[in-house]
């Protein structure tokens, strides 16, 4: 018989988001009511793709049915999306062959761990997306399970103490460093002067940051910066990895990029941008076409003013929630350049507050637990959702005791 994959087996626990459906559905069956559930849980969006992005589907599906417009295989993506990506987001800086079009930003952070192997230190936000972990467990860098975490990832606490900025002395030397801003799941958008203290940190103790930007698009304050890349030294220390999910709607259609530079180099002096060409070519066949064409659309001034748009409501939504919050005196951060709202409740277990706001108002959440120790006692509102739903659930929280 095949032995099972060590690493398969190493992981902790079933995958949070459907272990959440999974005790929604358990509820459903236990308490037949009239009373419906609204889910404030997994980040998903709800709204319809807006009518120029989908013209621009509408057009890829098309073009595929005639001889001229007709296109097969593209590997790392159309040249002209990836030159638009460069355009639009990174003022030009990146060349065509250092933006890669993938399936989505989930999909890349998945394959990444690749490009580093199983002897990898790994650090992570704590709270972070479950993804850096689980990755890097699936690849065998994390380690066995030992005293709540993985021995192999160091966790970097985000907490109200530090202003849920970690402390990267806690970085051993050389390791893959998962950040991510507007963060998942609290919300916080990290400043200009704090991704430079990132980078230089890198640069200077030979660390690769992963730097997930999905719901840059929600940044409204000016001053924050969208990417990694704004800061100055970050194509020698970082690998961005992007996605239309959020901003496009794209959640169901799939599509995203990562950026990797050439200036960055492995400790031997190779690139890992010519990897993960190689990579790319051979366990990946690129991004469907037709959702690339749609992306080009979401990327034409037309487009960027629909994204706007569809964030702008997003952001509305979670306004809603952080105003329903703090009226019942429970404190939150994030919900302001961010589609998440990290809210606490001291003392308490995250999954018991989860359960209790299912089973008295029939609202899904995220418990804080399941990113990480570090969001022990934080519940995460999505403010992905229709909004009379969000309105309705606003209400139903009104008689919430703390
Ligand atoms: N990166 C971050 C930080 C995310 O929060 C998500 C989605 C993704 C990447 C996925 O991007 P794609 O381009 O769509 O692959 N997070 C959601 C959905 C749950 C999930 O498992 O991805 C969430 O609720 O956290």
């Amino acid at each position: 018989m095949i032995i099972r994959n060590p690493n398969i087996a190493n992981l902790k626990a079933g995958y949070l988001f459907p272990e959440i459906a999974r005790r929604r559905r358990e509820f459903a069956s236990a308490h037949p009511s009239d009373v419906r559930i609204i889910s404030l849980g997994v980040g998903n969006t709800t709204e319809p793709i807006l009518p120029h992005i989908c013209g621009g589907l509408v057009e890829g599906s098309r073009r595929l049915g005639t001889i001229e417009g007709y296109l097969g295989y593209q590997d790392e993506g159309l040249l002209e999306l990836r030159e638009k990506i460069s355009e639009v987001f990174y003022g030009r800086k990146f060349d065509a062959d250092e933006i890669f079009i993938s399936d989505g930003a989930k999909c890349d952070i998945g394959r990444l761990q690749t490009l580093f192997g199983a002897g990898t230190r790994v650090a992570v936000q704590d709270p972070s997306y479950p993804v850096y972990v689980d990755g890097s467990v699936l690849s065998g860098a994390a380690g066995v399970w030992e005293n709540n975490g993985y021995h192999g990832v160091a966790y970097l606490p985000c907490t109200a103490e530090n202003g849920y900025f970690p402390d990267f002395s806690l970085v051993p030397e050389n390791s893959l460093v998962y950040f991510c801003s507007p963060n998942n799941p609290t919300g916080v958008v990290s400043t200009r002067e704090q991704l430079a203290e990132l980078v230089k940190f890198a640069l200077k103790k030979g660390c690769i940051v992963v730097f997930d930007a999905a719901y840059s698009e929600f940044i409204r304050d000016p001053s924050l910066p969208k990417s990694i890349f704004e800061i100055d030294g970050a194509e020698q220390c970082a690998i961005e990895v992007q996605s239309f999910s959020k901003s496009a709607g794209f959640t169901g259609v799939r599509l995203g990029w990562s950026v990797v530079p050439k200036a960055l180099k492995y400790a031997d002096d190779e690139s890992v941008n010519a990897d993960w060409a190689r990579l790319a070519g051979t366990v990946f066949n690129g991004a469907s076409n037709i959702a690339q064409t749609g992306a080009l659309a979401a990327l034409d001034s037309e487009g960027l003013k629909e994204m706007r748009r569809l964030t702008d409501f997003y952001l509305e939504n979670a306004r809603l929630i952080k105003g329903a919050l703090q009226n019942l005196g429970i404190s939150s951060i994030g919900g302001d350049n961010s589609p998440y709202i990290w809210a606490r409740f001291p003392g308490r277990d995250s999954w018991d507050v989860f359960a209790e706001i299912l089973e008295r108002y029939r609202i899904v959440t995220t418990p804080g637990a399941g990113f990480g120790p570090s969001g022990q006692s934080f519940i995460r509102f999505s403010a992905f959702g229709r909004r009379a739903d969000v309105e309705e659930a606003c209400e139903r929280l009104k008689s919430f005791k703390v």
